[in-house]
Parts: C-alpha cells; sequence; structure tokens
C-alpha cells in the first residue's frame, strides 16, 4: 500500500497527491503537520528525519522532499505520460521542478508568509512588497514562456513539471497580492486545474 504523509492543504503535499492521482495511484493520504501536528514524534522523524511533510511510503521505500517523490511516481508510473521518455522532452519537463523548488518557491516564500501566516499588525511590509516583485518577475517569466501557444510547460502534453508549476501558480494566482496581467499563465491555470487529477488537490484554502 503506498502511503503520502501530510495535510492536502501543503502545497508540496499537493505536488505528490496531484502526481498519484495523475497516475491513477491507489494510495492512502495521513494527515500531518500544520494544525495536525504529528511531525515531532520519534515514528515521523525516523520517516523523515526533516520533521517536514510530504513523506512517500511505497511499501517501506521511503522517500521525502515533494519533488523528488513526482519524479519518483512519474519514472515508475508514467513512462511516456509524466516521464517523457526523450531524454531532451524529460530535459524540458524536469528543469521546471528545479524552477518551481529552487526560484519560485523562495521568492514566494515570504509573501506567503507575511500575508497568510503573521497577523496584520506584525507583518514585514518591505519583505512582502520585495518578495511580491521578485515572484511577479518570475510569473511573467512563465507568461513569456506559455504566450507562445504551448498547452503546457514542456510542450503540448501534461508533463511532470506542469504538477510543479501548476501549484506554484494555484498559490500565487489565489494570493491577495497585486499582479501584472497574464492571460496565459490564467489560462494554463485553468487548463490544469480542471483535470480530474487536480480536483481536491488545488484551490485549497491558504493556510
Ligand atoms: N523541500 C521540502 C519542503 C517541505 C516543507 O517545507 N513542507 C512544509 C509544508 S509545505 C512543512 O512540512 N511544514 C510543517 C507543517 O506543515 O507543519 C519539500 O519539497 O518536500
Amino acid at each position: 500500500m503506498m502511503k503520502i504523509w501530510g495535510r492536502i492543504t501543503s502545497i508540496n503535499v499537493a505536488k505528490a497527491v496531484w502526481a498519484a492521482q495523475e497516475l491513477g495511484l491507489q494510495f492512502e493520504r495521513i494527515d500531518v503537520g500544520g494544525p495536525f501536528g504529528g511531525l515531532d514524534t520519534p515514528e515521523y522523524g525516523a520517516l523523515n528525519p526533516n520533521r517536514k511533510i510530504p513523506t512517500l511510503d511505497h511499501d517501506g521505500y521511503i522517500l521525502w522532499e515533494s519533488n523528488s517523490i513526482v519524479r519518483y511516481l512519474a519514472a515508475t508510473y508514467g513512462a511516456g505520460t509524466l516521464w517523457p521518455a526523450d531524454p531532451r522532452e524529460r530535459g524540458l519537463s524536469d528543469r521546471w521542478l528545479d524552477w518551481q523548488a529552487t526560484e519560485f518557491a523562495p521568492a514566494m516564500g515570504p509573501a506567503f508568509l507575511g500575508l497568510i501566516r503573521t497577523p496584520e499588525g506584525q507583518r514585514n511590509q518591505q519583505a512582502i512588497a520585495d518578495a511580491t516583485a521578485r515572484t511577479n518577475r518570475l510569473l511573467t517569466v512563465l507568461e513569456g514562456v506559455m504566450a507562445d501557444g504551448r498547452q503546457y510547460v514542456a510542450g503540448d502534453r501534461f508533463t511532470m513539471g506542469d504538477i510543479a508549476v501548476g501549484c506554484a501558480v494555484d498559490r500565487w494566482l489565489r494570493m491577495p497580492v497585486e499582479r501584472p496581467e497574464t492571460p496565459a499563465v490564467a489560462a494554463y491555470y485553468e487548463r490544469v486545474s480542471s483535470r480530474p487529477s487536480a480536483q481536491g488537490v488545488l484551490k485549497q484554502k491558504l493556510v
């Protein structure tokens, strides 16, 4: 039995769950983290020494780091679909997982923490403004790519890169911030968020 540990309101858990649903896998998701707690137990620490979510347990094979989980599930069950067979096409998809983790997430983080997790009177407005500007610049990078008419980040097929970018866009387009007009990204978001596999994953309350 496959288990995914983590509350669904976590963007990183969302990626793992979306990949599993897209691949039609049977799995159990266990609510830990956030209001559910459970990350500081010895049992959870043995699964994931970072005490973060998500963690995948695939018949005793334990994996943490959300984008590694997406890659593992895609490589194992999605050869030719989520995991493009051609190394060049795969590279074009894979880079978006890195882009989400190393560019978008660090840029968006301070704005998310400031606006969603910090009481109004205690917010660092400068940090929020800087993070918003940085994230909006990345949004316009994505807009420039999607504006060439492609349907998905690596071309005309939904691949693993769309899981990470779709989750990032899902969060940023629903944040209470000013954003530039990005019609190609808006159309992309509509396309990916309406997939059956995205139901119950995207559009969660921002907490
Ligand atoms: N790089 C890690 C980051 C994991 C992470 O920061 N997870 C957050 C939720 S998005 C977490 O565990 N927060 C503690 C909590 O939810 O209680 C990954 O991509 O899996």
